[in-house]
């Protein structure tokens, strides 16, 4: 197998084995986050496919996300960093229902890596939890994450009672489930404020950077 394929293939497989020595092989040719969204992201498509097939079960789904996030946490110290001072706080949540954080937490660590202070509120997180957050912590903006479809609509309900708690703030939204058009046409015409589609993380960068300026 090529180096890019054994990274893969760790993920698929669910084991470390041999998977240190290749992502420092891997840094000398790509930078980080070109190694997660490569062929890291190619293996976790296939975990994905997989399990969708059931010919993976969710134990084994787990073991892929233990190794996706071993990687991360490996790839992290070698990121790029831009020692600027604070650009601005972002909440961040994992919707209620919902137990995936493996994009939440990249966006976490590259809008750390860019001046953000992170207010990382974890997974399932209700409305009201972001709602008590964003008082305590004077957010400038509110980042949701969801990957199953049912986090979508729980996007929805979430910008409502946003709304009606009389939050405003600037809604950046992202997962797999999610689309633009989602977002543009079923979440934004419930909330007063901006409602803004991230794709992937360094979408959320950009996001944020235009907002803050
Ligand atoms: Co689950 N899971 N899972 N899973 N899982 C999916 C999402 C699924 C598509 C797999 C499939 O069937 N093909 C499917 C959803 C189906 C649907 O709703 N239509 C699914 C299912 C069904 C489930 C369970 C219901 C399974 C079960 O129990 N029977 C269950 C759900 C439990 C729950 O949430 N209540 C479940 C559980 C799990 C594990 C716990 C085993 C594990 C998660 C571990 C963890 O996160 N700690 C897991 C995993 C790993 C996956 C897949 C395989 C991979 C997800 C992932 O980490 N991708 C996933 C299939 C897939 O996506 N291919 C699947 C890598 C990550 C970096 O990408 O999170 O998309 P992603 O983030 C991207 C962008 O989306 C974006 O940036 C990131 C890239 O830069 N982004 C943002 C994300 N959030 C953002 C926020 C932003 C901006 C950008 O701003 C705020």
């Amino acid at each position: 197998l090529t180096l890019e394929e054994r990274l893969a293939s760790y993920v698929v497989e669910g084991t470390k084995e041999g998977l240190i020595p290749d992502l420092n092989e891997a840094l000398s040719k790509y930078t980080p986050l070109d190694i997660i969204n490569g062929p890291l992201m190619e293996g976790m498509t296939e975990v994905g496919r997989l399990f969708n097939n059931n010919e993976l079960i969710v134990a084994e789904v787990l073991q892929s996300a233990e190794v996706m996030k071993a990687s991360v946490a490996h790839l992290e110290p070698f990121m790029e960093k831009n020692e600027t001072s604070v650009k601005g706080r972002v909440l961040l949540a994992t919707v209620k229902g919902d137990v995936h954080d493996i994009g939440k937490n990249l966006v976490e660590i590259i809008l750390s890596n860019n001046g953000y202070q992170i207010i990382n509120l974890g997974i399932k997180v209700p409305p009201e939890s972001i709602i008590e957050a964003y008082r305590r912590e004077k957010a400038d903006i509110i980042g949701l994450s969801g990957l199953l479809v049912k986090s979508a609509q729980q996007m929805v309900t979430t910008a409502q009672d946003l709304r009606n708690a009389g939050i405003g703030a600037p809604i950046m939204v992202g997962g797999a489930a999610l689309t633009r058009k989602f977002t543009r046409t079923r979440i934004a015409p419930e909330y007063e404020g901006m409602v803004l589609y991230a794709k992937d993380a360094m979408d959320g960068l950009a996001l944020a950077n235009r907002l803050m300026n």
